[in-house]
């Protein structure tokens, strides 16, 4: 067998390395028998010299053995499925989504993550619920499945160790952009979760981690590959993210914008989102023979009702107090005798008159995480109660001295640059513009399984 220095040495020298070569590298990552500047070394050669597809989907694979494989009841068969999001600012999309694809059927083993850039990730939003715990067994993943159909928790300590160790390293080494390590990452965490189909929101835009449309379609054609490769039906929808999902970025405000979608009261892109999402999902699992056929169950069961009850049902299974999470689903709640709300907000007010022609969402994001709604490093805390939401939306005439947004902030308070800077991210038009804005749509294409 070959010496891990010799491995280093030929991913270095630009060589392919084999099924077997791959296999003893996230071994010896899994083993803890590499040294951290030996497994530094490796990624930054795999940053830079690349990886073929067959090396990306034995990474992939690898990857995926190196902890637990969940594995679910026989009669499930086609049934489990999931979604996975490039991260936006404002993202609640799973939130609405779970429920939903658990309301036509489906078995939804979310399992996400805290967010680290920007503002919070999934479970951050979760936890600003009271109560609602995302570390959740392998067992009681099982039990809620069996019960409701969706869970949206925490990766077990089981499941993908290379990732853990890798991620950490990528992270401190400046090797986390390498299309390889991030596909063998996303996809060995779902391929983990035995999936039937997978559907990926892969975003670009200024807020976005790709930050065109090419590099995000090539970062989805490697994700779908190696979903594929995995035996998971894969697709991706290639969506824009250059202002804000919906109108709250923040952690509690955006549990109450995704619980107000499920009241039917959901903004026009994040619906757009969710169906298409969950369209493609349907379509992959043959549960519907066309994309719109697919958009409209799930806007139904948003709709109707049904999925909100499965959201109800999912945190009572997470923790939530059962008068909680009844009062939170109700017709008319008062979302803060719940959750947080902020010891103070602050109207931001329009210069001008005009269109809004533009928000930028990364400025909202950035100056949010500096108010606490994010966090820097791993492990530290969010401020739940932090965020900002939108008064005004794309598209829409304006008068001058008009609120366009609220800030939620704790102390310290948000500083003249701060302020400054969020009022910049509103670029107003001319209201002649107002005649040639389109609808305002977030997905740009589909990449679908052959
Ligand atoms: N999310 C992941 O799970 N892995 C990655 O490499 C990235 C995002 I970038």
């Amino acid at each position: 067998m070959q010496s891990i220095p010799d491995l280093i040495r030929k991913k270095r020298d630009g060589e392919t390395f084999c099924d077997e070569e791959i296999k003893t590298f996230v071994e010896a990552v899994t083993n803890k028998t590499m040294q951290e500047c030996q497994i530094g070394a490796m990624l930054m050669a795999i940053w830079q010299k690349g990886m073929v597809a067959t090396e990306t989907l034995t990474l992939t694979r690898e990857m995926m053995l190196s902890g637990e494989v969940m594995s679910w009841p026989k009669e499930w068969a086609g049934l489990v499925v999931d979604k996975h999001s490039t991260g936006g600012v404002g993202d609640k999309v799973s939130l609405v989504l779970a429920p939903a694809l658990a309301a036509c059927g489906f078995k939804v083993p979310m399992i996400s993550g805290r967010g680290l850039a920007h503002t919070g990730g999934t479970l951050d939003k979760l936890e600003s619920i009271p109560g609602y715990n995302i570390q959740q067994s392998a067992a009681q993943i099982l039990e809620i499945l069996a019960s409701v159909g969706c869970c949206i928790v925490g990766q077990t300590e089981m499941l993908v160790p290379a990732d853990r160790v890798l991620y950490a390293l990528r992270d401190a080494t400046s090797t986390v952009d390498s299309l390889p390590l991030i596909t063998g990452s996303i996809i060995s965490k779902k391929g983990a979760e035995s999936l039937s189909a997978l559907v990926l929101d892969v975003k670009f835009g200024r807020a976005a981690l790709c930050k065109d449309l090419q590099s995000a379609k090539q970062l989805a054609q490697l994700l779908v590959d190696a979903g594929n490769g995995l035996g998971m039906r894969t697709g991706a929808v290639l969506s824009c993210m250059d202002a804000t999902i919906g109108r709250c970025v923040g952690n509690s405000l955006e549990v109450i914008e995704s619980l107000e979608a499920l009241k039917g009261n959901g903004p026009d892109d994040l619906m757009e989102l969710v169906t298409t999402l969950g369209g493609v999902l349907l379509l992959m699992t043959g549960a519907v023979s066309d994309l719109s056929e697919g958009r409209k169950k799930i806007s139904d069961v948003v709709i109707g009702g049904a999925a909100l009850s499965k959201f109800q049902a999912m945190m009572e299974k997470q923790g939530v107090a059962k008068e909680t999470a009844r009062a939170l689903c109700s017709a008319h709640t008062d979302y803060y005798s719940i959750l947080r709300k902020s010891k103070h907000q602050m109207e931001l007010k329009t210069p001008a008159d005009g269109v809004v022609v533009d928000v930028d969402g990364l400025v909202l994001a950035e100056v949010l995480h500096k108010l606490g709604a994010g966090r820097s490093k791993a492990g530290e805390p969010v401020n739940h109660s932090v965020g900002a939401e939108l008064l005004v939306s794309l598209g829409q005439s304006v008068g001058k001295g008009v609120s366009w947004l609220q800030l939620h902030y704790e102390d310290p308070a948000p500083t003249p640059d701060q302020i400054n800077r969020l009022q910049n991210a509103l670029t107003l038009g001319k209201h002649e513009d107002a005649q040639t804005q389109q609808k305002h749509t977030l997905v740009k294409e589909l990449l679908l399984p052959d």
